[in-house]
């Protein structure tokens, strides 16, 4: 009978404890959404384990095309440059013709705009944060001017997230442009018309038009305005076109640097 009565009180307390167990379970939220422009999250998890898709632009095939849309592993679709410098190149950023509009707010930039078809878009700082955070990068930055061709690149770029403001960390320059990016913008926080986070007390972003890691204010604007020769409102590289005039190309890339 006493055994009886212990073996009842340890089965109510059983149930006790597993009805607390249930109370503080809560079921795992669903994934947040990707919400980036250029995110494809309907792309089964299965298919992007095949190794059917490229885990980079370094692993993109060669086409004859220099520049290749492709959807990656991680499920986002980017433009690679599959030819410059030994190609490997995801593009983040495109000027090509003045069909896209880069005065844009801080959302926008966060999870990019544009299009591939137009051949003008921002990739969105998330996705740069995401991929440049994860291993070392390099940039190079291709711009045109007057039929005259440039480069800047960079041994490092990396981008910080959004509670960092999505700070730039830039440098080890070599090209045949004067390096206009790195001195006054690495380290600098992101800004948009809607976001202050520059060194000057005007609002450089508004002043300039573009989303940029704007200092007080800036030597390139390479979102700025397409066209544009107001006094710093251009695409400028000052540098190469001034503050005057405006680059008739430009694109910023950027690839996982091999060991
Ligand atoms: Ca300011």
């Amino acid at each position: 009978m006493m055994n009886l009565r212990i073996l009842l009180v340890l089965l109510l307390l059983a149930a006790t404890c597993r009805s607390h167990t249930n109370f503080f379970y809560h079921p795992r939220p669903p994934p947040t959404p990707k919400t980036s422009l250029f995110a494809r999250p309907n792309i089964p998890e299965t298919y992007r384990k095949t190794a059917v898709l490229p885990q980079s632009c370094r692993d993109a095939q060669i086409g004859v095309s220099p520049r290749r849309v492709v959807v990656l592993a991680d499920g986002y679709e980017v433009m690679c440059d599959l030819t410059t410098d030994g190609g490997g190149w995801t593009v983040i950023q495109r000027r090509a013709n003045g069909q896209t509009n880069f005065t844009r707010g801080w959302h926008d930039y966060k999870y990019g705009f544009g299009d591939y078809d137009n051949g003008e878009f921002y990739l969105g700082n998330e996705y740069i944060h995401h991929v440049t955070s994860a291993r070392r990068y390099e940039l190079r930055i291709e711009m045109e001017w007057k039929g005259v061709k440039k480069f800047a690149e960079y041994a490092y770029f990396r981008v910080n997230g959004e509670q960092e403001f999505y700070r730039l960390h830039v440098g080890g320059f070599l090209g045949n442009v004067g390096d206009s990016f790195s001195p006054v913008h690495s380290g600098r926080e992101f800004s948009t018309f809607d976001r202050d986070n520059d060194n000057h007390e005007i609002n450089c972003a508004e002043r300039f038009h573009g989303g940029w890691w704007y200092n007080a204010c800036h030597t390139a604007n390479l979102n700025g305005v397409w066209g544009v020769k107001d006094t710093g409102e251009g695409i400028n590289w000052m540098s190469f076109t001034g503050y005057r005039s405006s680059l008739a190309f430009c694109e910023m890339k950027i690839r996982p640097v091999q060991h």
